[in-house]
């Protein structure tokens, strides 16, 4: 439908693309369809280009904030080797962030309006870096079970539409598997450890539990963007099978592990195939989305004095750039 058409109230999709041009629509959904990458000068519906700039700058916001209860371990971390592994990691981390955004600035948005709506709070972030890191197993459940958890988002993800988006995620994809490889080799070192840090794994994985289980987002009866995401090929798996494929590949082995989870309904049914499961708790969700989570005003506080204390060195670099710049004649 186009202008003042009707429109099907309960056809939220026709809704909101109401105002689009019906030829290039189609045109559009057309090579969508065929699996073809869309590019930043190709025509796009406005709700596309919308939705992949809150999607991929919440993804590069929850890059820079995820290296943070990590990156508070790092001066802390046991031994030398594992120090330098970490610092390796935090700095993957900022390096998926520069990716990200870099993706998202082909879409219009820069990145200096991106880094004001997360430092002012008014774009949102994974659930999960709004928990402490309590202790070393912490990370290890973080490097572990996090980025497993993207991993299986991301490599869904690269298969999509948007061109910039899905080559920054193969790359991302890559780096990810080495942060899973590592925290797997900590997980696996505690659990195999003497009886304290059998108890500190055990303990940082219940803590953990629910806000991974929340990581894949709200459940697909009530998430509010899938639809018209996987009808556009931006997300290629609801939050729900995202979800079920993580319970596949990583309760069995958290269980070899000798390690317990924090649900007792948390079985695979063997006449559905899927897991069954506590529903998690999507007030809690939400409150720690919208920035009532236990480190929500701790990060963004860290974030704000990063920004303002570094812009010495852009300036410094800006100015520096400034003056190799060849005057055109
Ligand atoms: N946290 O309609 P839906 C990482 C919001 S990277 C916070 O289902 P959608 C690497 C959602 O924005 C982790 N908010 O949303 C690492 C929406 O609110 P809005 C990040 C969430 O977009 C590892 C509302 O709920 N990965 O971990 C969350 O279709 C270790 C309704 O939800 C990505 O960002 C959440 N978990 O599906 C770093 C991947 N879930 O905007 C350091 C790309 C939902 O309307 C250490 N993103 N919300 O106000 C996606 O795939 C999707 O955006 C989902 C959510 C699947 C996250």
């Amino acid at each position: 439908m186009y202008g003042n058409a009707y429109i099907d109230p309960n056809d939220k999709a026709a809704a909101i693309l109401a105002d689009e041009d019906p030829i290039q629509l189609e045109a559009f959904e057309t090579r969508i369809r065929n699996g073809d990458k869309v590019e930043p000068r190709d025509w796009m519906p406005r709700e596309y280009r919308k939705q992949l700039i809150r999607m991929i700058e919440q993804h590069a916001h929850s890059e820079v904030i995820g290296a943070l209860p990590e990156g508070t371990w790092i001066t802390r971390a046991p031994g030398f080797r594992r120090k330098l592994a970490l610092m390796a990691k935090v700095q993957d981390e900022m390096g998926h962030a520069q990716l990200l955004y870099s993706a998202a600035e082909t879409l219009g948005k820069t990145r200096e309006a991106m880094i004001n709506d997360l430092i002012s709070g008014k774009s949102k972030y994974s659930n999960v870096f709004n928990y402490p890191a309590k202790t070393w197993a912490d990370t290890a459940v973080i490097a572990w079970l996090i980025d497993a958890g993207a991993i299986v988002n991301q490599l869904a993800n690269s298969k999509g539409s948007y061109g910039p988006y899905c080559r920054a995620l193969e790359r991302i994809c890559i780096e990810e598997s080495f942060h899973l490889k590592y925290g797997h080799d900590n997980v696996v070192y505690l659990a195999t450890g003497t009886p304290t840090q059998r108890a500190m794994v055990q303990d940082a994985l219940t803590r953990w539990w629910p806000p991974i289980m929340h990581f894949f987002g709200p459940s697909d009866k009530i998430s509010s963007h899938t639809e018209i995401l996987m009808r556009w090929k931006v997300k290629m798996a609801s939050n729900d099978d995202m979800r079920q494929q993580f319970l596949s590949m990583y309760v069995p082995k958290i269980w070899d592990l000798g390690l317990s989870l924090p649900d007792e309904n948390l079985i695979k049914n063997e006449s559905t195939g899927k897991w069954d499961f506590t529903e998690p708790d999507w007030e809690e969700f939400k409150r720690v989305i919208n920035g009532g989570g236990p480190c929500n005003a701790e990060r963004l506080a860290v974030r704000r004095y990063a920004e303002e204390n570094a812009k010495w060195i852009k300036r410094a670099l800006l100015q520096q750039e400034a003056k190799y710049v060849v005057p055109l004649a």
